[in-house]
């Protein structure tokens, strides 16, 4: 059950590691072929290697768009060698088997992340190495197919030891080259239909690379991985550099990115503090320095941020490192971070810190996918962003630019908040969170039940909630909601409107002398 590997078919754009495994298969005694570019590297650094246009008797051409698509080449890959006929054909027309294709594709995902051009994007459409590919892994039974270059080492192995490679490795190689042609034309598909302003692709299928596999998913008893989409070069745990700490679990990874989304929301010129639990914030802040803005945050609810997860729009700074590490937190993310903070973390070993390189725009087009029994829905990711200017004041009484300031802030921070949200917020910083609620009364309740808490615990007089502002992630069908948070301490609110009772919630608002802007808009999150 071994087919031996006599002649390999090397075609990469990602040349490293290449030399010293050709070099080491021509040592087994491996006929090479190559293509221009790949020819040449080998050529460079001594080797012997054939051109696939001595082979094909064609020349590459257009641009280097016909080098490989040749029956000489597809010939070799997919013949049977235990079949008369097919052996018949190699003969008649003289095509040498190729036991052995080495393949890496044209970049295309890096071209499209870099912010190429559209035809340049286009150009770095493989079309001859997903043949090639495609070719081998089909007739895996007599044909290795590396497409991964940490396969180089088992195939060398294998090579070195047998003169050719098991069954069960020509499979796994197999179905990873299938596995990495549907990943590479999902990007594709994915990016050509947004180039067309289509959100969504014809027959949607999950472009994704697996990552790596995680220990367990959001329960112990359940398993996970981590996928990285194809095209997206948006700053955030999927691309972040993890400094140091522990392997982050699933729900680090979820709560991380819930953090880093929040804070994106917030212009880089201020710094911005997000503390998230279970994916919603239990705190953030903006201020002039950035460990005001920590302080703030975490003065919001300080029971919850235990074991949080904290998010900065800065370069992390030595200072803000201690304060930080005086609460027990899971993970750390900021686009940089300077050698005293890394130096504060590197004496807390448990402690993830991730670094993104930047924060992500708020604004940028992307999807989002949610699983139901038996596939999943798509949509496309909440990138409004609401400014003054898109406010209407509803109240007889105006909002005063402290308040409104606060209000933008606190919806900002709601589009965050498991619906129902309801986000008190003041001097930029929120000062009661209620998510998740069934009813917006009880998360409007419960936000302002926690003000309290967080009033008793920093030694405050009056809730936290006192002359604050309050937002609300939908309208509110009814007045009492309202009239809870004007209960708390609210003087004025920031909610989208659109009810058929919004009469009712207005009379109420100028009864209670608040001051009310309408939105337009909806952020629900669930
Ligand atoms: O433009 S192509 O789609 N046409 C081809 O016939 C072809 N054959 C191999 N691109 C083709 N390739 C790709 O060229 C390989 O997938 C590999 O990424 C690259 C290697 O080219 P070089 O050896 O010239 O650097």
């Amino acid at each position: 059950d071994l087919t031996p590997v006599r002649r390999a078919l090397i075609s990469v754009s990602d040349k490293e590691g290449i030399v010293d495994f050709a070099k080491r298969l021509a040592a087994s005694g491996v006929d090479l072929i190559s293509t221009g570019g790949t020819a040449k590297a080998l050529r460079d650094a001594g080797l012997a290697v054939s051109d696939v246009s001595d082979i094909t008797e064609f020349p590459e051409m257009m641009d280097g768009r016909i080098k490989t698509l040749h029956p000489r080449v597809h010939g070799g890959l997919l013949a049977l060698r235990d079949d008369a006929g097919h052996k018949k054909s190699m003969e008649d027309h003289k095509i040498d088997g190729i036991d052995l294709l080495v393949v890496n594709l044209y970049p295309f995902e890096a071209t499209v992340a870099k912010g190429a051009e559209f035809a340049d994007c286009i150009e770095n459409i493989d079309i001859g190495g997903p043949a090639m590919i495609r070719a081998a892994a089909k007739n895996h039974r007599f044909v290795g197919v590396v497409t991964d270059p940490a396969d180089y080492e088992t195939v060398l192995t294998e090579v070195e030891k047998d003169g050719g490679l098991k069954d069960n490795t020509k499979r796994h190689l197999a179905a990873k080259a299938f596995a990495k042609t549907a990943a590479y034309d999902s990007a594709i598909s994915g990016w050509f239909a947004t180039q067309n302003g289509d959100a969504f692709p014809k027959n949607y299928t999950l472009a994704g690379r697996l990552d790596n596999v995680l220990r367990y998913g959001e329960n112990p008893h359940q398993q996970a991985a981590f996928y990285h989409s194809g095209v997206s070069a948006r700053p955030g745990v999927a691309t972040a550099r993890q400094i140091q700490g522990k392997e982050l679990s699933y729900n680090n990874l979820n709560d991380t990115d819930a953090a880093y989304e929040l804070i994106g929301e917030f212009d880089q010129s201020k710094p911005a503090v997000a503390i998230i639990k279970h994916a919603n914030p239990c705190g953030v802040a903006t201020a002039d320095d950035a460990i005001s803005a920590y302080e703030a945050a975490l003065r919001c609810d300080p029971v919850s941020a235990f074991g949080g997860i904290v998010a900065l729009n800065q370069k992390l700074t030595g200072p803000l490192a201690e304060k930080i590490v005086k609460v027990f937190t899971e993970v750390v993310i900021a686009p940089d971070a300077d050698d005293d903070a890394i130096a504060v973390f590197a004496a807390k070993k448990n402690l993830r810190l991730l670094l993104a390189g930047g924060i992500p725009a708020p604004d940028t087009a992307g999807q989002i996918i949610k699983p139901l029994a038996g596939g999943f829905l798509v949509q496309s990711r909440d990138n409004k962003v609401i400014s003054a200017n898109d406010l209407k004041v509803v109240t007889k009484r105006k909002p005063t630019d402290q308040e409104l300031a606060d209000m933008l802030f606190a919806f900002k921070v709601a589009k965050h908040v498991k619906s129902n949200a309801i986000v008190y917020a003041k001097d930029g910083a929120t000062v009661g969170v209620g998510a998740g609620q069934m009813s917006r009364l009880d998360s409007s309740r419960i936000a302002a039940r926690k003000a309290i808490d967080a009033a008793e615990a920093c030694g405050a007089a009056k809730p936290l909630t006192d002359a604050s502002v309050v937002a609300s992630d939908a309208f509110f069908p009814f007045a009492d909601g309202l009239l809870a948070a004007a209960e708390a301490g609210a003087t004025a609110v920031i909610q989208p409107g659109g009810s058929i009772r919004d009469e009712d919630v207005i009379a109420a608002a100028d009864e209670a002398g608040l001051a009310m802007v309408f939105t337009g808009v909806r952020h629900f999150r669930h």
